[in-house]
C-alpha cells in the first residue's frame, strides 16, 4: 500500500505475544514483571480479528516477526520481538511462517491491512557487548558487520546515537555498521523479500534515529510500501527532518503536548495549539505521520488519569487531526499500565469486552472519520488548523475550505460543567446548519457567525456541514 493509500487507514497496534492466544484462553496468566512470553500468537490474532474490526480499524501493526535470542535473561526474554538473531526465519513462539501468511490473508480477506515492525539498527545478544559470539547471527555472522562496541551515552551527540549500541550489559543490541554497502544490500534485499513473501502492506521501522539518515531512502524504496519510522524525540525540528528520508514518522512531537494538555484539568492547551502549527509547518507532510497517545515504550494514558472524558479527548484528537490514528491494544479497555514492562498487559484478560466504554467510543470515532473522509475528498490531505483556544478548550478545523470539520476538545474532565461555548473563527457564516456528530444535534451558526457549542462533562464535539453529512450517513446511527 502506498503512502497515499495509508492516509485514510486507522491502525491498531498490538504486541503479538500479548494480544491473543491460539487456544483462545482468556484466563491464561501473564505477569508483566516476568518480562517473559505469555503465549500470544499470529493464530491468536486471527482468532480475534472481529474484535479489532468491530472498533473500525482497517489495519494492524504487529511487533517484529523475526527469530529472536532464546534465553531468558536478567532483562527478560525476547517476547517483544526487538532482539532478533536470525532475520530469515520467524519467531517460533508466535507460530510458523504459514501462520504469519495466514494472518496476512485473513486480514486481506476482510479488506484490512498488515503493518509489520522491522529493526535494521541492531541484532540482540544475551550478554555484554564486549563479549558477543557473532556466529549466532544469520546473516551478519561476524564482528566485521558491526560497529565496534560502545554503549550509547549521549543522546545529544548524533554520532554517538548512530554508532554506539542500545541495550545494556545483560542484553546488548549489537549495532550494525549500516554505512557498509554490503550491510545495506542485505537489508534492502531482505525487506523486499519479506514484504513480498508475506504480502505486507506497510512497515513500522524501529530505531530510525540510530541509523544514518542516508540509509533510509534505499530501505524505504526497497520495501515498496508506506513506512513509518520511530524517531523517539519530542523536538519537531529534530524529528520532522527524518520525513525527508522516510514516508512517515511517528508523531512524537505531538505526543508530549497532547499528553500534557489532557492529563490534568490544568494542562496546557496553548502548547498543544502551538504544536499543531509547528508540526504542520516543520514536517514534510503532517498527514502522513502516525498519531498516538500510547505505546509499549511509554506509560499508558490511564496511568496518568483515570478520567474517561480526558481519554476520549485524546482519542478524538488522534482521529481528527492530521495523520494516521494509531491505538495501542489495551487503550480501548482503559488499561492503566505504567512504564515498560507494566504497559504490556495481556489483552485476553479483558475477555475482549466489546461493551467497554472506550471500545465503543473508538468505534464511533472511527465511523466519524470514515464518514468525513467519504464526504470530503480533500479532508485527508488538508491541513488541520487550530483556530480557537482558552484555558480548557481548543478548536480546530480540517477539510475543504468551504466545509471543514470542526473539532472542539476540552480538558475540563468528566466533572466539567455544562455550558455553551460561543465559538468564533470556524469560517462558517451565519445561518449555516451544522450537525454535531457525537450527540447528533443540529446547530445553526448564529447571527455573529458563532457556533453555540453545547459543552458538557468535558466531552469532545465534532461539527460538520449538515447538508454534506446527510448525503452520507444517518447521524442517529452513532
Ligand atoms: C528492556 C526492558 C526495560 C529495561 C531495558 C534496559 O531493557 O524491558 O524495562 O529498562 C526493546 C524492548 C524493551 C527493552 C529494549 C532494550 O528493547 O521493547 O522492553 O527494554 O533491550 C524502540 C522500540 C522498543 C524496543 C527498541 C529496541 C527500540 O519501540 O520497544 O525496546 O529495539 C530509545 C530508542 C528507541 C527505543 C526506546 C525504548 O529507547 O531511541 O528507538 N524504542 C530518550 C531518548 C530516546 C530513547 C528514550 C527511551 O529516551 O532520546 O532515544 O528511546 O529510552 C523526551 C525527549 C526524548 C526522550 C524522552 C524520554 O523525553 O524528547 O528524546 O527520549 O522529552
Ligand atoms: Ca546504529
Amino acid at each position: 500500500l502506498t503512502p497515499a493509500e495509508w492516509r485514510s487507514q486507522s491502525i491498531y497496534f498490538l504486541l503479538t505475544d500479548r494480544f491473543g492466544r491460539s487456544d483462545n484462553s482468556v484466563t491464561a496468566g501473564c505477569n508483566v514483571n516476568d518480562r517473559n512470553y505469555c503465549g500470544g500468537s499470529w493464530q491468536g490474532i486471527i482468532n480475534q480479528l472481529d474484535y479489532i474490526q468491530g472498533m473500525g480499524f482497517t489495519a494492524i501493526w504487529i511487533t517484529p516477526v523475526t527469530k529472536q535470542l532464546s534465553q531468558n535473561t536478567g532483562d527478560g526474554s525476547s517476547y517483544h520481538g526487538y532482539w532478533q538473531q536470525d532475520i530469515y526465519n520467524v519467531n517460533p513462539n508466535h507460530g510458523t511462517a504459514d501462520d504469519l501468511l495466514a494472518l496476512s490473508k485473513a486480514l486481506h480477506a476482510r479488506g484490512m491491512y498488515l503493518m509489520v515492525d522491522v529493526v535494521a539498527n541492531h541484532m540482540g545478544y544475551a550478554g555484554a557487548g564486549n563479549n558477543v559470539d557473532y556466529s549466532v547471527f544469520n546473516p551478519f555472522n561476524s564482528a566485521s558487520y558491526f560497529h565496534s562496541y560502545c554503549e550509547i551515552s549521549d543522546y545529544n551527540d548524533q554520532s554517538n546515537v548512530e554508532n554506539c549500541w542500545l541495550g545494556d550489559t545483560t542484553v546488548s543490541l549489537p549495532d550494525l555498521d549500516t554505512t557498509q554497502s554490503s550491510v545495506q544490500t542485505l537489508w534492502n534485499n531482505w525487506i523486499s523479500g519479506l514484504v513480498s513473501k508475506y504480502s505486507i502492506d506497510g512497515l513500522r521501522v524501529d530505531t530510525v534515529k540510530h541509523v544514518q539518515k542516508s540509509f533510509w531512502p534505499g530501505f524505504n524504496s526497497a520495501a515498496g510500501v508506506y513506512s513509518v519510522g520511530e524517531v523517539f524525540d519530542g523536538d519537531p525540528a529534530y524529528t520532522c527532518d527524518y520525513q525527508k528520508y522516510m514516508d512517515g514518522i511517528l508523531n512524537y512531537p505531538m505526543y508530549y503536548p497532547l499528553l500534557r494538555a489532557f492529563q490534568t484539568t490544568s494542562g496546557s492547551i496553548s502548547d498543544l495549539y502551538n504544536m499543531i502549527g509547528t508540526v504542520s509547518s516543520t514536517c514534510a507532510d503532517s498527514t502522513l505521520l502516525g498519531n498516538f497517545i500510547e505505546n509499549h515504550d511509554n506509560p499508558r494514558f490511564a496511568s496518568y488519569t483515570g478520567d474517561y472524558s480526558q481519554a476520549k479527548n485524546v482519542l478524538s484528537f488522534l482521529f481528527l487531526s492530521d495523520g494516521i490514528p494509531i491505538v495501542y491494544a489495551g487503550q480501548e479497555q482503559h488499561y492503566t499500565g505504567g512504564s515498560d514492562p507494566a504497559n504490556r498487559e495481556a489483552i485476553w484478560l479483558s475477555q475482549y469486552s466489546t461493551t467497554a466504554e472506550l471500545y465503543q467510543y473508538i468505534a464511533t470515532t472511527n465511523n466519524i472519520r470514515k464518514a468525513v473522509i467519504a464526504a470530503d475528498s480533500s479532508y485527508i490531505t488538508s491541513k488541520n488548523v487550530a483556530f480557537y483556544q482558552d484555558s480548557n478548550t481548543i478548536a480546530m478545523k480540517k477539510g475543504s475550505g468551504s466545509s471543514p470539520v470542526i473539532t472542539v476538545l476540552s480538558n475540563a474532565g468528566s466533572s466539567g460543567s455544562s455550558y455553551t461555548l460561543y465559538l468564533s473563527g470556524s469560517g462558517y457564516s451565519s445561518g449555516t446548519q451544522l450537525m454535531e456528530l457525537y450527540t447528533c444535534t443540529s446547530v445553526t451558526v448564529d447571527s455573529s457567525s458563532k457556533i453555540a457549542v453545547p459543552m458538557a462533562s468535558g466531552l469532545p464535539r465534532v461539527f460538520i456541514l449538515a447538508s454534506s453529512w446527510a448525503m452520507w450517513l444517518n447521524c442517529s446511527h452513532y
